[in-house]
């Protein structure tokens, strides 16, 4: 038998991918007529102007030390606060006129609770410039042509309501504090907005801003036992109480307002076919998401959690919980990596042990810049299949899904980004096919982000723009991911990667788009044999995909042992494969087309190179 090493070529994120599920991958797949595609960004990590114009400060202008405030010991990159960021504050109308450019149709973005209620309440005043700069950008907005989608809250926080004497998410009261802010928005905007979302991601501001102290307000507002599900517990009956004051907005209702909430988890796949696992995995994935949901679409907490938490868990009254069951016309999703879950028991009261899953990543998932991100493509259209399975079909939206890159990064270097190109257009594609053939009733898609932005605690050291921001000059420069992302909305279809990838960076080579364009370089056929190649050599084979959850042992044992079948026939073809293209690539090329320069940054023709990728000394 032929046995082969992978040599020169340098994948990160290839396509199709790595591992054995999917095995293939093509680019393409139409989405429905009314399909939303769209770009997000949230008021703190674009706006800067923390203190112009009469806004309050917000938790995470201390959190990140602007102005003088000194960072919180939770702040990564201490030398980066939010405080003018992508000065989007002042370049508001150039960055309607950007996204228009690129033929946006519609755009998230959040509203800056600080900058209209600087104290966070009436009592305090309602700050009218604040309120005045959201009118001009929805005004541009429109007048571009496209529709806003607007987030209530997206973790800024009012400083003035995150107090000893005011703690914020875990104090009550909090609750009908937001309530006046959210019906402040719906009076002002509601008449031009029609798509809201009262939350963003739930799940990261309460478990990191109140559990690790990763992000604002942190210390001194931590405890990993206790405080996420408290102040989680009060973002839900937030939620519901701006909801019904939405519901009952005459302009709201006139202009056929649409609410829903935004909440974020990666997939958790069984590690194995195990029982064991397979629960394992399904915790993991309450405690992410049904924690936030089950209460929304299904009127309680997840029952895994209300057995394992007790008094830790705090619970709705019949009232709350009748509020809370259908407090949401659609589901916002943000997605962007997946792990591996198996079961880890143990007796210990901390958020990050509850769910008894312990979760790890393998060798074969490709990483972005964010410690936390790898790329694992069919993760979300498992996650999307199991959304549609819990809560009936609901309509979902795709609120954010992105892919991050160094910050350090010059615009020259930033706006090459094959492996974002080929992160979109790997989960696009699944997005599509878990509409097109699984029935899931997804209904838009938001790229994460518009611009490279404050991220967070990890200031500008990560960027995730299809624009690049230079943070020096403000300038913006489109990414190659901007101009796929373009292409695909104008299509609405995903685009074929091949014409946005560059000729240096390897993808395109390995994808076979020389070949697409006509040329005899190695194609497809010869990623799928590095792929096969490497599993051999590393004798890497990832864990059996376990599809169907309620399997029982035995049939999982037979569902094994067809998919190894099934996998060995798998690599004898890609022998016979193999055998074909080697034949293929070492017969002469002579045709004189490709014997000059490339007539195209897109012609990434390299004679000789299948010879390189691969290494056939030992045949
Ligand atoms: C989004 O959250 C945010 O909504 C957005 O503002 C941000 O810019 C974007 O991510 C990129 O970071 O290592 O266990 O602490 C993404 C979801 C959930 C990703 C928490 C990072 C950290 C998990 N985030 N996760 S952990």
């Amino acid at each position: 038998m032929l046995t082969l090493s992978h040599s020169t070529l340098a994948i990160d994120f290839p396509m199709p991918y790595r591992g054995l599920y999917p095995s293939s991958y093509v680019p393409g797949g139409k989405f429905p007529d009314d399909f939303i595609w769209g770009l997000g960004t949230a008021a703190y990590q674009i706006e800067g102007a923390w203190d112009e114009d009469g806004r309050g400060p917000s938790i995470w202008d201390t959190f990140s030390g602007a102005g003088s405030y000194e960072p919180n010991e939770g702040h990564e990159v201490k030398s980066d606060s939010g405080a003018v960021t992508c000065d989007h504050y002042h370049r508001m109308e150039e960055d309607v006129r950007l996204m228009a450019s690129l033929g946006l149709k519609n755009y998230r973005f959040s509203i800056s609770w600080p900058r209209l209620l600087p104290t966070g309440t009436l009592a305090g005043g309602i700050n009218q410039k604040g309120v005045a700069f959201y009118h001009r950008l929805i005004d541009a907005l429109r007048a571009h042509g496209i529709t806003p989608f607007v987030t209530l809250f997206h973790w800024d926080l009012p400083q003035a309501l995150q107090t000893p004497a005011l703690r914020g998410w875990l104090d009550r009261r909090i609750v009908p504090h937001f309530r006046v802010f959210a019906e402040l928005c719906f009076e002002q905007y509601g008449d031009k907005v029609r798509y809201w979302t009262t939350f963003n991601e739930a799940w990261t501001f309460t478990v990191l801003g109140y559990g690790t102290g990763s992000k604002a307000p942190g210390r001194p507002y931590i405890d990993i036992s206790t405080f996420p599900y408290i102040a989680g517990h009060h973002v839900l009956l937030a939620h519901a109480e701006a909801v019904e004051a939405f519901r009952a907005n005459s302009k709201v209702r006139a202009n056929g307002g649409q609410i829903g909430i935004t909440n974020n988890c990666d997939w958790n796949e069984p590690a194995s076919s195990s029982a064991a696992d397979i629960a394992a995995a399904e915790r993991a994935n309450e405690w992410w998401l049904a924690w936030f949901a089950d209460p929304i679409w299904l009127g309680s907490y997840p029952a895994s959690m209300v057995a394992r938490l007790g008094s830790r868990l705090p619970t709705f009254t019949a009232t709350e919980a009748a509020k809370l069951r259908g407090s949401a016309d659609f589901f916002g999703l943000n997605h962007y990596g997946s792990q591996f879950a198996r079961e880890n028991r143990n007796n210990l009261s901390n958020y990050w042990s509850d769910a008894e899953s312990a979760s790890f990543h393998t060798a074969d998932m490709p990483r972005a810049a964010s410690v936390w991100l790898y790329g694992v493509p069919w993760g979300l259209r498992k996650l999307l299949n199991w959304v549609d399975r819990r809560y009936h079909h609901v309509p979902i939206y795709v609120t954010e899904n992105g892919w991050s890159t160094k910050g350090s990064e010059s615009w020259a270097e930033g706006v090459v980004d094959d492996g974002r190109v080929l992160y979109y257009a790997n989960y696009t594609g699944e997005v599509q096919r878990a509409i097109a053939e699984d029935g899931v009733n997804v209904r838009g898609y938001f790229a994460w982000s518009l611009m490279d932005n404050f991220e967070w605690e990890r200031g500008f050291s990560e960027r995730f723009g299809l624009v690049y921001t230079d943070f020096v000059t403000q300038a913006r420069h489109p990414k190659a991911s901007a101009r796929w992302f373009s292409a695909t909305m104008a299509a609405n279809a995903v685009a074929d990667p091949c014409p946005f990838l560059s000729a240096s960076g390897g993808y395109a080579a390995a994808m076979g788009c020389a070949a697409k364009a006509g040329t005899p370089a190695c194609g497809e056929g010869d990623v799928a044999l590095a792929v096969a190649m490497q599993q051999e050599v590393q004798g890497a084979v990832a864990p059996l995909q376990v599809q169907i959850m309620a399997l029982d042992a035995v049939l999982s044992q037979v569902a094994y042992m067809l998919t190894t079948l099934l996998v060995l026939v798998a690599l004898g073809a890609l022998g016979a494969l193999l055998a074909a293209a080697l034949v293929y690539c070492r017969r002469p090329k002579i045709d004189p087309r490709y014997m000059g320069a490339p007539t195209s940054s897109t012609s990434v023709l390299q004679p000789g190179k299948c010879d390189d990728r691969f290494d056939s000394d030992d045949m």
